[in-house]
């Protein structure tokens, strides 16, 4: 991957869409869109309007396209955006026509690298934009909002104040007759609890990752994939008078109240007739310790209803044929009519909003070098406190050198790899 090309990638989804945008970035993306836009004064940050033309003849698409003059862009570098009338055609065309001129096609994650490598962001706000795009929820978005600013305001200002005591240290080890051995080291004692306590709730906290699962269970026939139908509005699942018509589950992505999850149709839990039915039964058991939330729905016209399962969301269906006086123990649903799903969706959604923390998405790799950087000022501390100048500095710079690690001040190739693989291209 070469830092210095120009770098061309669509920036929203293929497919239709109301409008398709391509990104350049580099050097020289202002002279290799000069070709296809028709205009003279080119201006950073203005919205302009033009044809696109084809370089065989024709026109491809009516544009309009904002330029932007480094430093002041995402990349921090010069780029384009060309906003056309969405259609996979079209921008494929483009992007075909704009390789051809020049540039070439980013890398998954590139803009964004480039972004951290001129300074515009650091590294840990690069790990939450990948996340942002990813969230699963409106407050897991929120809280990676939450994150960015924090990092900044907390490490960064941590990170300065050791910068400060550590020169104060090099100067009385080098200087001992003129600097007062009386350092104070309450710098130190700070960053050493504000790393402990963002380390402590980031452990707590839920990992957001994934979009949570909803699992629907119950035994054979109790209207499973009925609900699973009516939540999706379409026909997707078997529905059968037959017990036992569910087999493999299904899955599908939804999304109520903004918040995604995965709901699952499974096959209805009861005693196995025959060897398929154990090992889908076996599935359908196994999902459950995965799930988020699990959703126990039962038959409203069968004899006795069993008590509703603590911890789970508890449906009765078909309430349609058989009336049910317990709503206050059960969400009372008819698949049938369609009676019912908005609540049940509602409360699922309860059960799946994650308890409000800033540090929720913070990733993996961030935690670990949290946690680093506490056991080496830590052990700083210790040594100064000892008044083992020499061993308590190398222990300091260890730390500093884990936050710089953390917010990108120092940075090697193989982070930057690990950070950025999991973008989407055009990010
Ligand atoms: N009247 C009425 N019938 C329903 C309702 N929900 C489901 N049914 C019927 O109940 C039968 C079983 O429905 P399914 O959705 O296949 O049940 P399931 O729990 O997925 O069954 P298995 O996959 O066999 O475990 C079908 O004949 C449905 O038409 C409802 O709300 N009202
Ligand atoms: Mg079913």
């Amino acid at each position: 991957m070469n830092d210095d090309d120009t770098i061309v990638a669509p920036a929203t989804p293929t497919g239709r869409g109301a409008i398709g945008i391509i990104r350049l970035s580099g050097e020289a993306a202002w002279d290799i869109v000069s070709p296809y836009i028709a205009i003279k004064d080119r201006e950073s940050r203005k919205i302009y309007k033009s044809t696109f033309p084809l370089k065989g003849g024709g026109i491809l698409d009516e544009i309009a396209f904002i330029l932007y003059r480094s430093p002041s862009s995402y990349t921090g570098e010069d780029m384009v955006e060309l906003f056309f009338h969405g259609g996979m055609v079209i921008v494929a065309t483009a992007l075909d026509e704009l390789i051809r001129g020049g540039a070439r096609m980013a890398e998954p994650g590139e803009f964004t690298r480039r972004a951290f490598l001129n300074g515009k962001i650091d590294l840990v706000t690069a790990e939450s934009i990948e996340r942002l795009i990813d969230a699963p929820s409106k407050a897991s978005l929120t809280a990676t909002t939450r994150l960015m600013g924090l990092i900044k305001q907390n490490v960064n200002y941590h990170i300065i104040s050791l910068e400060r005591l550590r020169t104060e240290i090099i100067a009385s080890i080098e200087f001992p007759e003129d600097v007062d051995i009386d350092i104070d080291l309450a710098p130190l004692e700070e960053a050493v609890s504000a790393l402990k306590e963002i380390s402590q709730k980031a452990e707590k906290a839920s990992p957001m990752d994934d979009i949570p699962m909803v699992v629907l269970t119950g035994k054979p026939n109790s209207g499973k994939s009925s609900i699973f139908n009516r939540i999706l509005r379409e026909e997707r699942a078997i529905v059968h008078h037959e017990a036992g018509t569910t087999r493999d589950f299904i899955e599908a992505t939804f999304v109520h109240n903004s918040i995604a999850m995965k709901i699952i149709d499974t096959a209805g839990i009861d005693n196995p007739k025959n060897h398929i039915d154990k090992i889908a039964m076996a599935r359908a058991s196994a999902l459950l310790e995965d799930a988020a939330v699990t959703v126990w729905i039962q038959d409203s016209t069968l004899q006795c209803l069993e008590d509703p399962v603590p911890s789970f969301v508890n449906v009765v269906n078909k309430v349609d044929l058989s009336g049910c006086d317990h709503s206050d123990r059960f969400i009372l649903v008819s698949a049938k009519k369609g009676t019912g799903i908005e609540r049940l969706l509602d409360v699922i959604c309860e059960n799946l909003i994650p308890i409000e923390n800033d540090y929720l998405n913070m990733s993996q790799r961030a935690r670990d070098r949290i946690k680093n950087s506490i056991s080496s000022l830590e052990r700083s501390l210790a040594a100064f406190s000892e008044e083992t100048l020499d061993i308590g500095l190398i222990e300091l710079e260890r730390g500093l050198e884990g936050l710089y690690l953390l917010t990108g001040k120092e940075y090697s190739r193989d982070i930057l790899d690990d950070v950025f693989k999991n973008f989407c291209i055009g990010k």
